[in-house]
């Protein structure tokens, strides 16, 4: 890689002061200083980047297209400083020219162009395919606001929009010579093209313009640039409009309207269908935008479209953007003139599928009418694609018409999503063992029967460039000093920690330096929420989105329980504790609202009792994001991962956790249980139900939590607590919804999610938790040991996994020109 020179450097970002502001870097405010140094940078990046496209023409490389409806890649400007290694030469000239690089870091906006999870999933993937030099596209949408702005209001959620673009975005590149036109509604018809053969084409249809917006993403010290492609709809120009349409006001007025509400906001929904019509238009509208590109890309380039799979591969993350599978087999039956085995043997070994998650209520089912009325074609696609997997439904399991009520893509009036992404995928893969287990054995049984072939396993990861390398920069250099620089490429490195766990010095820097961590989010903490928190107590932290069925009511109505505890025994030893919670809840999820309610006012209570001593404290984080979330990683001790087991498709949070080194407090679910595998029993806190005994339960509905709920008289305290105005200043209804979904159901089974059923185990797993803290050593050890352990859970060993046995990609060297 070329060394950048901190002098042009100096140069170039004074001389963008200059013509984006007309001002010096004196008179420029912290924001165009940003923007200055964010242009500066980007001229070293797309150099690279161009370098990459060169390459990757004159190698004719097969490419994945990773097609995602979220994209949480959080800052930029700070990861790709440090994937450039440049790092000490930007931040000197960063300094001589008299600002602060983190200073001018904090004034970039999150992209929050995502919930949580899956999205920030696929923002470490790309980190990684670049890293790795796999040629790669992330596809998706230009949301002009992303996840909601999260403020807390009197202990209420508040939702804010987030206008992340509202000063420009300095690393996008819009590219209007690739813009394509995307269709809806209208009907088929029947025509003859120019040989006089049929055709099916739509007409009277709306239709808008998608403009693609490019964005960088800066491989680790490898000259790699791979692209993220996210789309903005615009209106068509009037005179585009079919010629039978020229000067119809009306329908220009229409097709305005759609190009303005297509790409307006990200739906905040996590793990929740909403069904509405707009979603589905943002799905077929990046899916439709990107396959027709990756189509023209390919054509521009060979002439037969029958050998496409040689080169392209479309990911489909979730089935949030499956449509994919109609939309190809529309261009090669319509556009190219394929017959329909063939297209559909090509669209098979073209198309891969994801599942994240087996909650019932995020499985997507459009209703018929709703589809067909939105996208004809598309439709009738669907409806063939349908028709033939019955047949060989039919032909698996003759006369077992069960097997098609339970399989087939449209029944019941609706287009099953997850169905038509199997039918079609050459590969259905889950994100941790467990899940895929689950998958194969219940979820997805049926197709697991059928097409066993399909299915696999590729455990989730994150990328320790950002959360670790950037978000805790001392350990990092600690690591770095003890075993040199490879982890940051090569995490299985990380393992040579290991024998400094033994050692006393090497442990007591290693605490050190988390100690230095909980100063860090101890000043963040008391600038944004007013509280004192004390360095010195346990840091137990739950950041995620919240949902019932992650249990942050758990884990409060335990700190609920412990309060109990310190009040009838206040000189009782007790190690101090402050739990940190960060999570949002989607908009119209009240009961998930109500729990951040009881949250801070638990934590209102609680803070302010002078007779405890600040023996705990309890902290609210507002706006949870990557930006933020960093900052807490780094300082953990105690990280929980308490879903009702079977329900955490994976989790990835607790991931970023072990490899800053807190110990996991969870249950055997999702990626918890290939954790504990790697850092062994005695290095976690486990605690509760297993998936098999919860799923058993929800089959045999043997679990009554009233049984619980009369013999345990600290249950009972504490759920008498949520109705008797404890902390509910006056109104005792506030959190009669979440006591009545405990003990009555309110819409679902009583305690769907376990709480009371887990909660003395969990307890006791929080015994243990204080219990190995007051061992100094034996702690250190063990967190030392969870960092070195984490190896396997980097998103590089995961892509790996994707690139050779799914996508079958080669990896690609760049050098850039002097
Ligand atoms: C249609 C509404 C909707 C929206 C988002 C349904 C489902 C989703 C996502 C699949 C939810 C999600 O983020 N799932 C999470 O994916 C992570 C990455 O694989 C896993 O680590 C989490 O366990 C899983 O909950």
């Amino acid at each position: 890689m070329n060394e950048i020179n901190k002098e042009e450097f100096k140069k170039d970002i004074e001389n963008y002061a200059k013509v984006l502001f007309r001002k010096s870097i004196k008179e420029a405010s912290d924001q165009e200083k940003f923007q200055a140094v964010s242009y500066a940078v980007k001229d070293i990046v797309v150099d690279q980047w161009m370098a990459t496209h060169k390459t990757y023409e004159e190698q004719d490389v097969k490419t994945v297209y990773y097609l995602s409806m979220e994209f949480l890649t959080g800052r930029a400007l700070g990861n790709i400083i440090i994937n450039l290694k440049g790092n000490k030469a930007i931040k000197e000239a960063v300094e001589e020219l008299g600002m602060n690089l983190d200073v001018i870091e904090d004034q970039e906006p999150d992209a929050a162009l995502g919930n949580g999870g899956l999205g920030r999933l696929a923002a470490c993937f790309l980190d990684s395919l670049s890293t790795l030099g796999y040629p790669a596209y992330g596809c998706g949408i230009r949301y002009k606001y992303g996840m909601f702005k999260q403020v807390i209001e009197n202990g209420y959620q508040i939702e804010k929009p987030d206008d992340w673009l509202k000063n420009g975005n300095p690393f996008e590149i819009k590219r209007p010579e690739y813009a394509v036109e995307v269709k809806f509604g209208g009907y088929v018809a029947m025509r003859k093209d120019e040989f006089g053969r049929d055709k099916f084409v739509q007409e009277n249809y709306q239709s808008v313009l998608a403009v693609p917006y490019d964005l960088p993403v800066v491989g680790y010290n490898n000259n790699v640039v791979n692209t993220l492609r996210i789309w903005d709809a615009e209106a068509i120009d009037t005179f585009n409009l079919d010629s039978f349409d020229k000067g119809d006001y009306q329908k220009a007025v229409e097709q305005q309207n759609l190009a303005r509400t297509i790409c307006e906001v990200l739906y905040p929904n996590d793990n929740h269908m909403a069904g509405k019509e707009l979603r589905l238009k943002q799905q077929y509208f990046f899916v439709s935008a990107s396959v027709q590109r990756a189509v023209a890309k390919y054509m521009e380039k060979h002439d037969d479209i029958r050998k496409i799979y040689e080169k392209v591969c479309f990911q489909l993350n979730d089935t949030h953007p499956t449509v994919t599978v109609s939309e190809f087999m529309r261009i090669l039956v319509d556009d190219y003139g394929l017959e329909w085995d063939e297209a559909w043997s090509i669209t098979n070994k073209t198309c891969a599928y994801t599942n994240h998650t087996i909650m019932s209520e995020a499985l997507e089912k459009w209703p018929l009418e709703l589809f067909s009325r939105l996208l004809p074609r598309i439709y009738q696609i669907t409806e063939e694609i349908n028709r033939r997997f019955i047949l060989q439904i039919q032909a698996a399991y003759p006369g077992d018409n069960s097997k098609v009520e339970k399989m087939a893509i449209i029944y019941d009036g609706q287009v099953k999503m997850a169905h038509l992404a199997i039918a079609a995928s050459f590969s259905v893969n889950g994100v941790a063992k467990l899940h895929t287990e689950i998958l194969k054995n219940q979820e997805l049984k049926d197709f697991y029967q059928m097409m066993p072939e399909k299915f696999n396993n590729k455990t989730n990861g994150i990328t320790q460039r950002r959360f670790l390398l950037h978000g805790n920069p001392l350990l990092a250099d600690w690591v770095t000093k003890k075993i040199g620089d490879d982890w940051i490429t090569n995490l299985a490195h990380i393992n040579e920690l290991g024998i400094y766990a033994d050692d006393e010095l090497s442990r007591k820097e290693f605490m050190n330096i988390k100690y230095q961590n909980k100063v860090r989010l101890a000043k963040y903490i008391k600038e944004h929420n007013g509280v004192e928190v004390n360095p010195r107590s346990i840091f137990d932290v739950q950041v995620k989105r919240l949902h019932e069925y992650k249990r942050q009511l758990l884990n409060i109505l335990h700190i609920m329980y412990l309060y109990n505890e310190l009040k009838k025994n206040p000189e009782m030893d007790f190690y101090p504790r402050t739990f940190i919670f960060g999570a949002k809840a989607s908009a119209g999820y009240h009961r998930a609202k109500s729990i951040i309610k009881l949250i801070n006012s638990v934590g209102d209570v609680i803070n302010n009792d002078k007779d405890i001593h600040d023996k705990i404290k309890v902290v609210f984080i507002e706006n949870y994001r990557v930006s933020n979330a960093e900052i807490i990683f780094a300082a953990a001790d105690v990280s929980e991962q308490i879903s009702t087991a079977s329900k955490e498709a994976s989790g990835t949070g607790n991931m970023k956790f072990m490899l800053n080194g807190a110990l996991t407090l969870g249950t055997m679910d999702g990626a918890n249980v290939e954790i504990v595998d790697e850092v062994g029993k005695e290095n976690a806190f486990i605690f509760g139900l297993s998936s098999d005994e919860v799923i058993a339960y929800e089959q045999n509905g043997q679990y009554n939590p009233r049984d619980i709920y009369n013999i345990d008289s600290d249950i009972r305290a504490v759920m008498t607590q949520l109705v008797d105005g404890t902390y509910a200043s006056g109104n005792l209804d506030e959190f009669r919804d979440i006591y009545n979904s405990l003990l009555d159901g309110n819409g679902g089974r009583p305690d769907m999610y376990f709480i009371l059923k887990d909660f003395r185990s969990y307890a006791d797993a929080q015994k243990r938790v204080e219990a190995a803290y007051r061992d100094e050593e034996g702690w250190a050890k063990s967190a030392l040991l969870n960092v070195s352990k984490s190896g396997k859970f980097t998103s590089d060993r995961t892509i790996e996994e994707y690139a050779k046995e799914i996508w079958h990609l080669e990896k690609v060297t760049v050098e850039v020109p002097e």
